[in-house]
């Protein structure tokens, strides 16, 4: 069977729907385990969903899929589902707060449909390449091109500050700082122009895949810290802003700091 992109998109709300529906009601019971560090946390909701999802996405669609718990590709050509079951595992785990499911559909490595849902708040965040975005099936307007970061907030953990002290200087001079802990939704807070800036160091497929077509359709510029473009099959650092302030971090990040 061969979907069009609307309805793949609606697809993919479906099986995030019922991935949202799974972890609200499964914040209570679930066990938690460590992966690469103590602050590296995998619960058995992550998997019972991205194994939901995966298998409902592949059984309806017959793309292969690559999710954070498990589930590899050996090529990205062609359509391939991109999916984090929790974005945000440590809030799942510690506030029940501020954790997404995302998914993605690449083809041939750029994404083309993502998915991403607040769970908490109960919103969904979708787009298509090409066509929009939207909140709640409303449609998101651009975000402004010409607002400098100083007139925004910027979002950054301890670990980005710490390291470049020149962004911790653009800190001081914006709007003020914030920090979410699920990248998802720290780079749809900029989509939805509640933040000018998000800067990472070190973002995986699954956590920005459907993120970054929300926040192309918008108008947001999504590229790796130093400008160069941000190819999502591979692990790196991300600079999201709006294109104002997208050019000011960068220009103090990497070219002059004065
Ligand atoms: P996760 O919850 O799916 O692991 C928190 O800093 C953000 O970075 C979250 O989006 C989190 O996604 C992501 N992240 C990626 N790798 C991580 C790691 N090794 N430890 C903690 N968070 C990680
Ligand atoms: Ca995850």
């Amino acid at each position: 069977m061969t979907l069009d992109w609307e309805e793949l998109l609606e697809t993919a709300v479906n099986v995030v729907t019922e991935a949202a529906r799974i972890a609200r009601e499964s914040s209570q019971t679930f066990e938690v385990s460590t992966k690469s560090s103590r602050n590296d946390l995998v619960t058995t909701v992550d998997i019972a969903i991205e194994g939901l999802i995966t298998s409902r996405l592949h059984s309806i669609t017959g793309y292969p899929c690559m999710g954070e718990e498990g589930h590899s590709v050996d090529s990205f050509d062609g359509p391939v589902w991109v999916i984090d079951p929790i974005d945000g595992t440590m809030n799942y785990v510690a506030t029940q707060r501020d954790y997404a499911v995302s998914v993605a559909l690449c083809v041939d490595g750029a994404p083309t449909i993502g998915v991403v849902c607040d769970v908490a708040a109960d919103t969904m965040y979708t787009a298509i390449a090409g066509q929009g975005a939207w909140r709640n099936g409303e449609p998101l307007g651009p975000v402004p091109e010409n607002t400098s970061y100083r007139e925004g907030i910027l979002i950054a953990d301890v670990k980005e500050l710490d390291a470049l002290p020149r962004l911790a200087q653009l800190v001081r001079e914006s709007r003020g700082h914030r920090r979410y802990g699920s990248a998802a939704l720290e780079c749809v807070e900029v989509a939805r122009r509640q933040a000018a800036a998000f800067v990472h160091l070190w973002v995986s497929p699954w956590d920005i895949a459907a993120a970054q077509v929300i926040c192309q359709e918008v108008g947001v510029r999504v590229t790796r810290l130093d400008g160069t473009p941000l190819d999502v099959r591979y692990k790196g650092s991300i600079l999201a802003a709006w294109p104002q302030a997208h050019a000011e971090v960068l220009q103090r990040l990497c070219i002059d700091p004065t």
